[in-house]
């Protein structure tokens, strides 16, 4: 019997990656290319370009187009069995628009295979360059749209987060009011996800509920698009944006160019695209309310699955969730993660982290009292402007340093508190957490984040986990086509998550915790009151 796969791939900042899985959840296949490598013609760095006013950045839309057929033709060259392939995914960076002129969905239909896709697609955009996540240039727009709603908290009820320099409605709302004739040639704004999907598709494909949650445009409740919010952005957006779906959704077959072209199956079908955090949601498998993944790399990410939201001005963002459309998932990024750690090991532990976990490990649960914060760069959860380290003693007194022991603990404990106290905010009660990224090694940094949250903690082989998630997300919706109805992802998937337990907590030391973390929010809320 032909063997059934899925493909899922994942147009991320730096590049365009594909994972293929069979039935089994193996992958069979993988293959990345990198925009600054691989397409240097596009100029970019990072894949990205950078205004002159340091705020405005971009991607040229016509990199992606031209990313696809180039990874197409790799996985064609390497013998990927494309013809088995039954459902395609992706995931894209969140929160980028893509400007497509009228007229754009019926080029995308008439594609010819024995020309690239650049070539025939080069002026499809209103707008050659895509503003995408790292752009900050709109904190005008966020304002004058958050009074419209009614201020940050209303916002953050309606859409899932307050307003965002990011968040795509922000940038809509910039791109009428400084480039309106761009804005009036425009038929469709896509996300990066639901424009990769419109390649393949041959035509417009939608927007999905979870990326769609990352524009402050959506109504998180009813899943459709606020009027309300529509109104303060920008004039007849509604037909502009196209209609939004859940994230199993099936979307439409493959256009035949890519099956004359490379091979696939003409029985080949898509699935609606998301973004990169949602589909690491799926990646890492956190299907049940209680199942909450910290990634800690550069920066901590905190991002799980909720069965109840609750949107907050101040902390991170409510998403539908992208494998379950009666539930949520909330994600809180924090700016100074293991960039912070380093910088202590660099300063007490002679730049070695058995030291560092040694010193951790010398020093008791709770540290005596001590507690520190340590902001390097303006941190984002919560938002603090003053960067420094500020250090209390047990009598919640300002000390101008700790030992080397109760500064290493200081920082592990802090930003798990922190993580527990702000994660609690928006609506994450852990039942396990799943640690991934560089600090996920480190086992006292396993040992605090355990006793902290009181619960279990497993580590994940993979921290890469979007285009991987995005295959798991072509199963699913497949599993969903042929099954008529909404099959449960860990039913579509098999209950067996292949997950280890790292650390397992200690209760007294849990107990410890819940007590320090009423202290721990009194000294935040001291900083906080006096940031500048
Ligand atoms: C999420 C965000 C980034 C991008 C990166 O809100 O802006 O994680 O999705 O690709």
């Amino acid at each position: 019997m032909e063997p059934k796969l899925f493909l899922g791939l994942d147009a991320s900042t730096q590049g365009l990656k594909c994972t293929l899985i069979d039935e089994a959840l193996q992958i069979v296949y993988e293959c990345a290319l990198n925009f600054d490598r691989d397409l240097p013609q596009f100029k970019t760095q990072g894949g990205a370009h950078v205004g002159s006013d340091g705020l405005t950045v971009t991607s040229p839309a016509a990199m992606w187009v031209a990313a696809l057929d180039l990874l197409l033709e790799q996985m064609k060259a390497d013998g990927a069995p494309l013809a088995s392939i039954c459902t395609i995914s992706g995931s894209g960076q969140q929160h980028g628009s893509v400007w497509l002129r009228y007229g754009a969905a019926e080029r995308m239909a008439q594609l010819d295979a024995s020309q690239p896709l650049g070539a025939q697609l080069g002026d499809i955009f209103a707008i050659a360059d895509s503003p995408i996540w790292m752009d900050s240039s709109t904190g005008p727009q966020c304002q004058a749209r958050e009074a419209a709603l009614g201020g940050a908290q209303a916002t953050a009820t309606l859409t899932g987060s307050r307003a965002y320099e990011r968040f795509t409605g922000n940038q809509i709302a910039k791109v009428y009011e400084q480039q309106p004739d761009n804005y009036a040639a425009t038929e469709r704004i896509c996300l990066v996800s639901s424009f990769m999907a419109s390649l393949l598709k041959g035509g417009y494909a939608p927007i999905d509920v979870s990326d769609g949650s990352g524009m402050n445009l959506m109504d998180i409740r009813t899943q459709t698009w606020s009027s309300q919010a529509l109104a303060c952005t920008a004039p007849d957006l509604e037909s502009k944006l196209g209609p939004i779906v859940a994230s199993h959704t099936e979307i439409g077959g493959l256009h035949p160019y890519f099956v004359s072209r490379y091979g696939f199956s003409p029985q080949a079908r898509l699935i609606a695209w998301s973004g990169d955090n949602p589909n690491s949601l799926a990646g890492l498998r956190l299907q049940e309310p209680g199942d909450v993944a910290i990634s800690m790399g550069t920066s901590y990410t905190v991002f799980g699955f909720l069965r109840e939201a609750q949107p907050s001005a101040t902390e991170g963002h409510i998403f539908v969730n992208p494998v379950d459309p009666e539930a949520f998932m909330a994600m809180v990024c924090y700016k100074n993660g293991a960039l912070v750690r380093d910088r202590i090991r660099d300063a007490v532990a002679e730049g070695s982290w058995s030291t560092f976990s040694a010193l951790v490990a010398e020093s008791p649960v709770g540290n005596d009292g001590n507690i520190g914060f340590y902001i390097h760069d303006p941190e984002i959860t919560p938002p603090l402007r003053t960067t420094g380290i500020r250090r209390f003693n047990a009598a919640g007194e300002a000390v101008p340093v700790f030992s080397p022991a109760t500064e290493c603990r200081a920082v592990v404990e802090g930003q798990c508190l922190s993580m527990r106290l702000h994660g609690a905010n928006i609506g994450f009660a852990p039942k396990r957490i799943l640690a991934t990224g560089g600090a996920s090694v480190d086992q006292e940094m396993l040992r605090v984040l355990s006793n902290v949250f009181g619960v279990p903690v497993f580590v994940a082989e993979k921290s890469d986990s979007a285009s991987l998630g995005a295959a798991y997300r072509a199963m699913h919706g497949w599993h969903c086509a042929v099954g008529g109805r909404f099959v449960a992802f860990g039913e579509a998937l098999g209950d067996e998550s292949g997950l280890v337990c790292a650390m397992r907590p200690d209760a007294a030391a849990h107990r410890c915790y819940s007590e320090m973390i009423t202290r721990y929010a009194q000294l935040e809320k001291k900083l906080l009151a006096a940031d500048l």
